[in-house]
Protein backbone atom coordinates (compact mmCIF):
# COMPACT_ATOMS: atom_id res chain seq x y z
CA UNK A 1 0.00 0.00 0.00
CA UNK A 2 3.03 2.26 1.00
CA UNK A 3 4.51 1.54 -2.35
CA UNK A 4 1.46 2.47 -4.33
CA UNK A 5 0.49 5.91 -2.41
CA UNK A 6 4.22 6.75 -3.08
CA UNK A 7 3.98 5.59 -6.97
CA UNK A 8 1.54 7.27 -7.49
CA UNK A 9 2.17 10.19 -5.67
CA UNK A 10 5.04 10.41 -8.42
CA UNK A 11 2.63 10.16 -10.89
CA UNK A 12 0.17 12.90 -10.23
CA UNK A 13 3.43 15.17 -10.16
CA UNK A 14 2.12 16.10 -13.53
CA UNK A 15 4.28 18.52 -15.84
CA UNK A 16 1.28 21.16 -15.77
CA UNK A 17 1.91 20.93 -11.93
CA UNK A 18 5.54 20.86 -12.09
CA UNK A 19 5.47 24.12 -14.42
CA UNK A 20 2.87 25.81 -11.87
CA UNK A 21 5.80 24.88 -8.70
CA UNK A 22 8.83 25.88 -10.76
CA UNK A 23 6.90 29.29 -12.01
CA UNK A 24 6.28 29.49 -8.09
CA UNK A 25 9.68 29.16 -7.04
CA UNK A 26 10.50 31.51 -9.35
CA UNK A 27 8.16 33.97 -8.32
CA UNK A 28 9.86 33.49 -4.51
CA UNK A 29 6.64 31.33 -2.86
CA UNK A 30 7.14 28.28 -1.04
CA UNK A 31 5.33 25.33 -2.25
CA UNK A 32 2.72 24.84 0.58
CA UNK A 33 1.85 28.43 -0.28
CA UNK A 34 0.03 26.61 -3.76
CA UNK A 35 -3.38 25.91 -2.79
CA UNK A 36 -3.30 22.10 -3.16
CA UNK A 37 0.27 21.81 -4.42
CA UNK A 38 1.31 19.67 -1.49
CA UNK A 39 -1.81 17.24 -0.75
CA UNK A 40 -1.64 16.32 -5.06
CA UNK A 41 1.83 16.28 -5.25
CA UNK A 42 3.60 14.27 -2.38
CA UNK A 43 0.69 13.13 0.33
CA UNK A 44 -1.10 9.60 -0.18
CA UNK A 45 -3.67 9.66 -2.83
CA UNK A 46 -6.38 11.87 -2.32
CA UNK A 47 -10.19 10.80 -2.50
CA UNK A 48 -10.65 12.51 -6.04
CA UNK A 49 -8.28 10.65 -7.45
CA UNK A 50 -9.96 7.04 -6.23
CA UNK A 51 -13.47 8.44 -7.02
CA UNK A 52 -13.47 11.26 -9.20
CA UNK A 53 -15.70 14.06 -8.64
CA UNK A 54 -15.15 13.01 -4.69
CA UNK A 55 -14.11 15.58 -2.34
CA UNK A 56 -10.00 15.69 -1.86
CA UNK A 57 -11.24 16.77 1.81
CA UNK A 58 -12.59 13.15 1.96
CA UNK A 59 -10.71 10.83 4.72
CA UNK A 60 -9.50 7.54 3.09
CA UNK A 61 -9.75 4.53 5.32
CA UNK A 62 -8.93 2.13 2.14
CA UNK A 63 -7.73 3.41 -1.21
CA UNK A 64 -8.20 -0.08 -3.09
CA UNK A 65 -11.69 -0.83 -2.09
CA UNK A 66 -12.30 3.12 -2.14
CA UNK A 67 -13.75 3.56 1.15
CA UNK A 68 -13.79 7.07 2.31
CA UNK A 69 -15.74 9.12 5.12
CA UNK A 70 -16.78 12.42 5.36
CA UNK A 71 -14.87 15.26 7.49
CA UNK A 72 -17.67 16.39 9.94
CA UNK A 73 -16.51 20.29 9.23
CA UNK A 74 -17.76 19.06 5.63
CA UNK A 75 -21.35 17.05 6.60
CA UNK A 76 -22.53 20.14 8.40
CA UNK A 77 -22.88 22.52 5.36
CA UNK A 78 -25.91 21.12 3.79
CA UNK A 79 -29.34 19.34 4.90
CA UNK A 80 -28.97 16.48 2.25
CA UNK A 81 -25.38 15.12 1.49
CA UNK A 82 -24.12 15.77 -1.44
CA UNK A 83 -22.36 13.08 -3.77
CA UNK A 84 -18.71 14.48 -3.47
CA UNK A 85 -19.13 14.02 -0.08
CA UNK A 86 -21.47 11.21 0.53
CA UNK A 87 -19.16 8.69 2.49
CA UNK A 88 -18.42 5.31 0.46
CA UNK A 89 -17.94 2.11 1.41
CA UNK A 90 -17.31 -1.33 -1.25
CA UNK A 91 -15.51 -4.74 -0.25
CA UNK A 92 -13.72 -5.36 -3.22
CA UNK A 93 -11.39 -3.54 -5.01
CA UNK A 94 -13.31 -1.24 -8.05
CA UNK A 95 -9.95 -2.82 -10.73
CA UNK A 96 -10.19 -4.24 -14.71
CA UNK A 97 -13.68 -4.84 -15.09
CA UNK A 98 -15.07 -3.61 -12.09
CA UNK A 99 -13.94 -0.06 -12.43
CA UNK A 100 -16.91 1.52 -14.21
CA UNK A 101 -18.55 1.68 -10.62
CA UNK A 102 -15.79 3.97 -8.82
CA UNK A 103 -17.59 6.87 -10.53
CA UNK A 104 -19.74 9.68 -9.92
CA UNK A 105 -21.26 9.53 -12.65
CA UNK A 106 -24.49 8.14 -13.68
CA UNK A 107 -23.76 4.56 -15.45
CA UNK A 108 -25.13 4.09 -18.58
CA UNK A 109 -26.07 0.83 -18.39
CA UNK A 110 -29.47 0.55 -20.50
CA UNK A 111 -29.47 -3.49 -20.24
CA UNK A 112 -29.51 -3.65 -16.54
CA UNK A 113 -31.86 -6.27 -15.47
CA UNK A 114 -33.17 -7.16 -12.14
CA UNK A 115 -33.49 -10.97 -11.82
CA UNK A 116 -36.24 -12.38 -9.48
CA UNK A 117 -35.75 -15.61 -8.71
CA UNK A 118 -35.97 -18.45 -5.72
CA UNK A 119 -39.26 -19.70 -4.39
CA UNK A 120 -41.91 -17.72 -6.68
CA UNK A 121 -44.46 -19.12 -8.70
CA UNK A 122 -43.02 -17.81 -12.40
CA UNK A 123 -39.01 -16.01 -12.09
CA UNK A 124 -38.43 -13.59 -13.96
CA UNK A 125 -36.08 -10.66 -15.66
CA UNK A 126 -37.40 -7.13 -15.16
CA UNK A 127 -35.49 -4.53 -17.56
CA UNK A 128 -34.60 -1.36 -16.05
CA UNK A 129 -36.36 0.75 -18.38
CA UNK A 130 -39.43 -1.04 -16.77
CA UNK A 131 -39.17 -0.17 -13.45
CA UNK A 132 -38.47 3.50 -14.44
CA UNK A 133 -41.98 3.54 -16.10
CA UNK A 134 -43.12 2.69 -12.41
CA UNK A 135 -45.16 5.26 -10.22
CA UNK A 136 -41.93 6.57 -7.81
CA UNK A 137 -41.72 7.71 -4.27
CA UNK A 138 -39.26 9.71 -2.30
CA UNK A 139 -37.93 9.20 1.00
CA UNK A 140 -35.29 10.93 3.30
CA UNK A 141 -33.00 8.74 4.99
CA UNK A 142 -29.74 8.86 7.03
CA UNK A 143 -26.86 6.24 5.16
CA UNK A 144 -25.04 5.04 7.79
CA UNK A 145 -22.50 2.14 7.60
CA UNK A 146 -22.78 -0.08 10.66
CA UNK A 147 -18.99 0.78 11.54
CA UNK A 148 -19.47 4.07 11.56
CA UNK A 149 -17.86 5.31 15.41
CA UNK A 150 -15.65 2.36 15.64
CA UNK A 151 -12.81 3.86 16.15
CA UNK A 152 -14.52 5.34 19.83
CA UNK A 153 -14.60 1.66 21.11
CA UNK A 154 -10.65 1.98 20.59
CA UNK A 155 -11.09 3.13 24.33
CA UNK A 156 -12.15 -0.44 25.38
CA UNK A 157 -9.82 -2.38 22.64
CA UNK A 158 -9.33 -1.61 19.19
CA UNK A 159 -11.23 -3.41 16.82
CA UNK A 160 -10.05 -4.02 12.74
CA UNK A 161 -11.16 -2.27 10.29
CA UNK A 162 -11.76 1.57 9.39
CA UNK A 163 -11.37 3.36 12.45
CA UNK A 164 -14.69 5.24 11.38
CA UNK A 165 -14.93 8.29 13.29
CA UNK A 166 -18.73 10.40 13.05
CA UNK A 167 -18.12 10.69 9.06
CA UNK A 168 -19.66 7.54 8.00
CA UNK A 169 -23.28 8.74 7.56
CA UNK A 170 -25.22 11.12 5.41
CA UNK A 171 -28.74 12.33 4.84
CA UNK A 172 -30.15 11.71 1.80
CA UNK A 173 -33.15 12.02 -0.43
CA UNK A 174 -33.95 8.79 -2.77
CA UNK A 175 -36.48 8.06 -5.33
CA UNK A 176 -37.73 5.32 -6.74
CA UNK A 177 -40.60 2.18 -6.89
CA UNK A 178 -42.16 1.11 -3.65
CA UNK A 179 -40.77 -2.60 -3.42
CA UNK A 180 -43.85 -4.07 -2.23
CA UNK A 181 -45.62 -2.23 -5.05
CA UNK A 182 -43.02 -3.75 -7.31
CA UNK A 183 -43.81 -7.25 -6.38
CA UNK A 184 -47.86 -6.98 -6.53
CA UNK A 185 -47.45 -5.99 -9.84
CA UNK A 186 -44.59 -8.56 -10.79
CA UNK A 187 -47.34 -10.76 -9.63
CA UNK A 188 -44.97 -12.70 -7.83
CA UNK A 189 -46.89 -14.98 -5.21
CA UNK A 190 -44.34 -16.71 -3.31
CA UNK A 191 -44.64 -20.19 -2.51
CA UNK A 192 -45.77 -21.48 1.03
CA UNK A 193 -41.91 -21.91 2.46
CA UNK A 194 -40.59 -18.52 1.34
CA UNK A 195 -39.46 -16.54 4.49
CA UNK A 196 -36.50 -13.95 3.41
CA UNK A 197 -36.11 -12.18 0.73
CA UNK A 198 -32.18 -11.71 -0.32
CA UNK A 199 -30.63 -8.91 -2.44
CA UNK A 200 -27.86 -9.64 -4.36
CA UNK A 201 -25.32 -7.07 -6.32
CA UNK A 202 -23.41 -6.60 -9.26
CA UNK A 203 -20.12 -6.52 -7.58
CA UNK A 204 -18.02 -9.92 -7.11
CA UNK A 205 -15.12 -10.77 -5.06
CA UNK A 206 -11.40 -10.97 -5.94
CA UNK A 207 -10.88 -14.75 -5.68
CA UNK A 208 -13.49 -17.67 -5.28
CA UNK A 209 -13.93 -18.17 -2.18
CA UNK A 210 -14.82 -14.79 -1.56
CA UNK A 211 -18.54 -14.35 -0.68
CA UNK A 212 -20.79 -12.02 -3.09
CA UNK A 213 -22.43 -9.45 -1.94
CA UNK A 214 -25.87 -10.69 -0.42
CA UNK A 215 -28.36 -9.49 2.16
CA UNK A 216 -31.42 -10.62 4.04
CA UNK A 217 -34.68 -10.05 5.05
CA UNK A 218 -37.15 -11.45 6.89
CA UNK A 219 -40.33 -11.27 4.11
CA UNK A 220 -42.45 -9.55 6.92
CA UNK A 221 -40.42 -7.14 8.48
CA UNK A 222 -42.42 -3.81 8.87
CA UNK A 223 -39.57 -2.18 7.53
CA UNK A 224 -40.21 -3.68 3.99
CA UNK A 225 -43.05 -1.39 3.78
CA UNK A 226 -40.96 1.58 3.64
CA UNK A 227 -38.34 0.09 1.24
CA UNK A 228 -38.11 1.39 -2.38
CA UNK A 229 -35.91 -0.05 -5.39
CA UNK A 230 -33.78 3.31 -5.64
CA UNK A 231 -33.26 4.86 -9.40
CA UNK A 232 -32.77 8.47 -8.03
CA UNK A 233 -30.44 9.90 -5.38
CA UNK A 234 -30.87 13.95 -4.70
CA UNK A 235 -32.70 14.40 -7.82
CA UNK A 236 -30.25 12.51 -10.09
CA UNK A 237 -29.84 9.01 -11.22
CA UNK A 238 -27.61 7.13 -8.87
CA UNK A 239 -23.73 7.35 -9.25
CA UNK A 240 -22.53 4.20 -9.77
CA UNK A 241 -20.00 4.61 -6.63
CA UNK A 242 -23.51 5.02 -4.76
CA UNK A 243 -25.08 2.03 -6.31
CA UNK A 244 -26.72 3.15 -9.23
CA UNK A 245 -28.51 2.62 -11.71
CA UNK A 246 -30.89 0.53 -9.08
CA UNK A 247 -29.95 0.06 -5.64
CA UNK A 248 -32.03 -1.34 -2.50
CA UNK A 249 -33.23 1.06 0.03
CA UNK A 250 -34.25 0.35 3.53
CA UNK A 251 -35.19 3.75 4.96
CA UNK A 252 -33.35 3.38 8.65
CA UNK A 253 -31.84 0.18 8.33
CA UNK A 254 -27.68 0.57 8.18
CA UNK A 255 -25.85 0.63 5.11
CA UNK A 256 -25.09 -3.06 4.48
CA UNK A 257 -28.75 -3.49 3.82
CA UNK A 258 -28.94 -1.23 1.26
CA UNK A 259 -27.58 -3.32 -1.17
CA UNK A 260 -26.06 -1.20 -3.95
CA UNK A 261 -25.61 -2.20 -7.74
CA UNK A 262 -28.96 -4.19 -7.59
CA UNK A 263 -29.10 -7.34 -9.99
CA UNK A 264 -31.01 -10.03 -7.91
CA UNK A 265 -34.29 -10.53 -5.86
CA UNK A 266 -34.44 -13.94 -4.35
CA UNK A 267 -37.23 -15.70 -2.10
CA UNK A 268 -35.93 -18.41 0.06
CA UNK A 269 -36.42 -20.40 3.08
CA UNK A 270 -33.84 -19.00 4.69
CA UNK A 271 -30.82 -16.46 4.62
CA UNK A 272 -28.44 -16.04 2.30
CA UNK A 273 -25.38 -18.00 3.16
CA UNK A 274 -23.31 -15.12 2.12
CA UNK A 275 -20.72 -14.27 4.82
CA UNK A 276 -22.13 -10.62 4.41
CA UNK A 277 -25.34 -12.04 5.97
CA UNK A 278 -24.40 -15.21 8.42
CA UNK A 279 -21.17 -14.07 9.84
CA UNK A 280 -20.12 -10.16 8.73
CA UNK A 281 -22.52 -7.42 9.47
CA UNK A 282 -23.95 -8.62 12.80
CA UNK A 283 -24.36 -8.15 16.56
CA UNK A 284 -23.96 -10.28 19.40
CA UNK A 285 -26.89 -11.26 21.24
CA UNK A 286 -25.24 -11.12 24.78
CA UNK A 287 -23.06 -8.10 25.89
CA UNK A 288 -19.35 -9.52 25.59
CA UNK A 289 -16.25 -8.83 26.78
CA UNK A 290 -12.73 -8.40 24.36
CA UNK A 291 -10.91 -12.00 24.42
CA UNK A 292 -14.21 -13.57 25.33
CA UNK A 293 -16.14 -13.53 22.08
CA UNK A 294 -13.74 -13.31 18.61
CA UNK A 295 -14.40 -11.53 15.18
CA UNK A 296 -14.88 -15.34 13.72
CA UNK A 297 -17.24 -16.39 16.62
CA UNK A 298 -20.17 -15.16 15.08
CA UNK A 299 -23.29 -17.19 14.08
CA UNK A 300 -26.60 -17.29 12.99
CA UNK A 301 -27.71 -18.39 16.75
CA UNK A 302 -25.54 -16.53 18.87
CA UNK A 303 -25.73 -13.05 17.11
CA UNK A 304 -28.45 -10.65 15.05
CA UNK A 305 -28.01 -8.81 11.92
CA UNK A 306 -27.35 -4.81 12.11
CA UNK A 307 -30.27 -4.08 11.00
CA UNK A 308 -32.36 -0.40 11.85
CA UNK A 309 -29.94 2.42 12.86
CA UNK A 310 -29.68 2.50 16.89
CA UNK A 311 -30.64 6.26 18.45
CA UNK A 312 -27.55 8.49 18.17
CA UNK A 313 -26.78 12.09 18.04
CA UNK A 314 -23.76 13.20 16.74
CA UNK A 315 -22.00 17.32 17.52
CA UNK A 316 -21.56 19.43 14.48
CA UNK A 317 -20.78 22.47 16.14
CA UNK A 318 -18.57 23.54 17.24
CA UNK A 319 -16.22 21.54 16.56
CA UNK A 320 -12.55 22.06 17.56
CA UNK A 321 -11.26 23.43 14.88
CA UNK A 322 -14.00 26.22 15.29
CA UNK A 323 -11.95 27.37 18.05
CA UNK A 324 -14.80 29.04 19.89
CA UNK A 325 -14.69 31.85 22.57
CA UNK A 326 -15.62 31.04 26.24
CA UNK A 327 -18.95 32.24 27.07
CA UNK A 328 -22.13 31.77 25.47
CA UNK A 329 -22.49 29.32 23.05
CA UNK A 330 -25.12 27.00 20.51
CA UNK A 331 -24.31 23.64 20.65
CA UNK A 332 -26.28 21.91 17.44
CA UNK A 333 -26.28 18.89 15.73
CA UNK A 334 -28.21 15.88 14.41
CA UNK A 335 -30.51 13.02 15.89
CA UNK A 336 -31.64 9.95 14.12
CA UNK A 337 -32.88 6.64 14.42
CA UNK A 338 -34.70 3.88 12.65
CA UNK A 339 -38.26 5.77 11.78
CA UNK A 340 -39.79 3.64 14.36
CA UNK A 341 -40.79 6.46 16.04
CA UNK A 342 -39.93 9.93 16.14
CA UNK A 343 -37.12 11.62 18.46
CA UNK A 344 -38.63 13.21 21.54
CA UNK A 345 -35.44 14.69 22.88
CA UNK A 346 -32.02 15.79 22.73
CA UNK A 347 -29.89 17.06 25.58
CA UNK A 348 -26.54 18.47 25.15
CA UNK A 349 -23.99 19.37 28.00
CA UNK A 350 -20.67 21.61 28.01
CA UNK A 351 -19.31 20.67 31.03
CA UNK A 352 -19.00 16.79 30.73
CA UNK A 353 -22.37 15.57 31.88
CA UNK A 354 -22.47 17.65 34.86
CA UNK A 355 -25.31 19.89 33.52
CA UNK A 356 -27.69 19.52 30.41
CA UNK A 357 -29.57 21.45 28.32
CA UNK A 358 -32.66 20.70 26.39
CA UNK A 359 -32.08 21.18 22.62
CA UNK A 360 -34.82 22.97 20.40
CA UNK A 361 -35.44 19.73 17.84
CA UNK A 362 -36.96 21.11 13.99
CA UNK A 363 -38.94 18.12 12.81
CA UNK A 364 -37.05 15.75 10.22
CA UNK A 365 -38.30 15.48 7.15
CA UNK A 366 -39.38 12.24 6.85
CA UNK A 367 -39.38 9.57 9.95
CA UNK A 368 -35.85 8.32 8.77
CA UNK A 369 -34.07 11.53 7.91
CA UNK A 370 -32.03 13.31 10.75
CA UNK A 371 -33.36 15.55 12.99
CA UNK A 372 -31.35 18.58 13.47
CA UNK A 373 -31.26 20.55 17.25
CA UNK A 374 -29.45 23.25 19.04
CA UNK A 375 -29.36 23.88 22.56
CA UNK A 376 -27.68 26.86 24.46
CA UNK A 377 -24.63 26.29 26.48
CA UNK A 378 -21.67 28.07 28.11
CA UNK A 379 -18.41 27.42 27.74
CA UNK A 380 -15.59 27.50 30.44
CA UNK A 381 -12.14 29.79 29.18
CA UNK A 382 -10.02 26.07 28.46
CA UNK A 383 -11.22 22.62 27.62
CA UNK A 384 -14.85 21.47 27.51
CA UNK A 385 -16.37 18.26 26.98
CA UNK A 386 -19.06 18.45 25.00
CA UNK A 387 -22.14 15.64 25.04
CA UNK A 388 -25.42 14.93 23.38
CA UNK A 389 -27.85 12.76 24.88
CA UNK A 390 -31.03 11.60 22.04
CA UNK A 391 -34.70 9.98 23.04
CA UNK A 392 -37.09 8.93 21.10
CA UNK A 393 -40.62 8.32 21.84
CA UNK A 394 -40.47 4.38 22.39
CA UNK A 395 -37.96 5.67 25.22
CA UNK A 396 -35.38 4.42 23.59
CA UNK A 397 -31.98 6.12 24.31
CA UNK A 398 -28.28 5.88 23.75
CA UNK A 399 -26.00 4.54 26.29
CA UNK A 400 -23.70 7.09 28.74
CA UNK A 401 -20.88 4.62 28.51
CA UNK A 402 -20.98 3.47 24.64
CA UNK A 403 -18.13 1.05 25.38
CA UNK A 404 -20.39 -1.49 27.04
CA UNK A 405 -21.97 -2.31 23.38
CA UNK A 406 -18.20 -3.03 22.62
CA UNK A 407 -18.40 -5.81 20.27
CA UNK A 408 -15.71 -7.36 18.09
CA UNK A 409 -16.53 -6.09 14.77
CA UNK A 410 -17.03 -2.61 16.11
CA UNK A 411 -20.81 -2.15 14.86
CA UNK A 412 -23.50 0.47 16.01
CA UNK A 413 -21.70 2.72 17.87
CA UNK A 414 -23.78 4.89 19.55
CA UNK A 415 -23.04 5.83 22.87
CA UNK A 416 -23.03 9.62 23.86
CA UNK A 417 -20.30 11.74 22.11
CA UNK A 418 -17.40 13.21 24.21
CA UNK A 419 -16.32 15.97 22.12
CA UNK A 420 -13.55 18.14 24.00
CA UNK A 421 -13.43 21.85 22.29
CA UNK A 422 -10.85 24.73 24.10
CA UNK A 423 -12.17 27.76 24.54
N1 LIG B 1 -23.35 -4.31 -3.93
C1 LIG B 1 -22.88 -3.79 -2.79
N2 LIG B 1 -23.72 -3.11 -1.99
C2 LIG B 1 -23.27 -2.56 -0.84
C3 LIG B 1 -21.94 -2.73 -0.41
C4 LIG B 1 -21.07 -3.45 -1.28
O1 LIG B 1 -19.86 -3.62 -1.03
N3 LIG B 1 -21.57 -3.96 -2.45
N4 LIG B 1 -21.52 -2.20 0.79
C5 LIG B 1 -22.58 -1.92 1.78
C6 LIG B 1 -22.14 -1.14 2.93
S1 LIG B 1 -21.33 -1.99 4.14
C7 LIG B 1 -22.46 0.17 3.08
S2 LIG B 1 -22.05 1.03 4.49
C8 LIG B 1 -23.16 0.91 2.03
C9 LIG B 1 -22.37 2.14 1.63
O2 LIG B 1 -23.09 2.94 0.73
P1 LIG B 1 -22.39 4.16 0.01
O3 LIG B 1 -21.09 3.70 -0.57
O4 LIG B 1 -23.36 4.66 -1.01
O5 LIG B 1 -22.14 5.21 1.05
O6 LIG B 1 -23.40 0.13 0.88
C10 LIG B 1 -23.77 -1.22 1.14
N5 LIG B 1 -24.16 -1.87 -0.07
MO1 LIG C 1 -20.97 -0.56 5.95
Amino acid sequence: MAKKSGQSGQVSLSRRQFGLAAGAAAAGMSLNMIPGFARRAFAAESAADIIKGKSPEMIIHNAKLGVMETPISLLRKYDHTPKDILFVRYHYPHEGEAAWYASLQAPQRKDWTLDIDGLVARPRSVKLADIEQMGQVKRVSVLQCAGNGRSFYAAKQKVGGGQWKNGGMGNVEWEGVPLRHFLDEMKLLPTASARWLTAEGWDQPATPEGSDFAKSYHIDDPALDNAILALKMNGEPIPAAHGGPLRLIIPGFYGNMNVKLLTKLMLMSEQSPSAFQSVGYRFPLKPVQPGEFKAGDYTLHNSRPTYGHMIKSVIFSPLPEDKPRSGAVEITGVAFNDGMAPITSVQASADGGKTWHEATIKPAEDPWAWYHWSAKATLAPGPNTLMSLATDALGRTQPLDGLARWNPRGYEWNGVERLVVTA
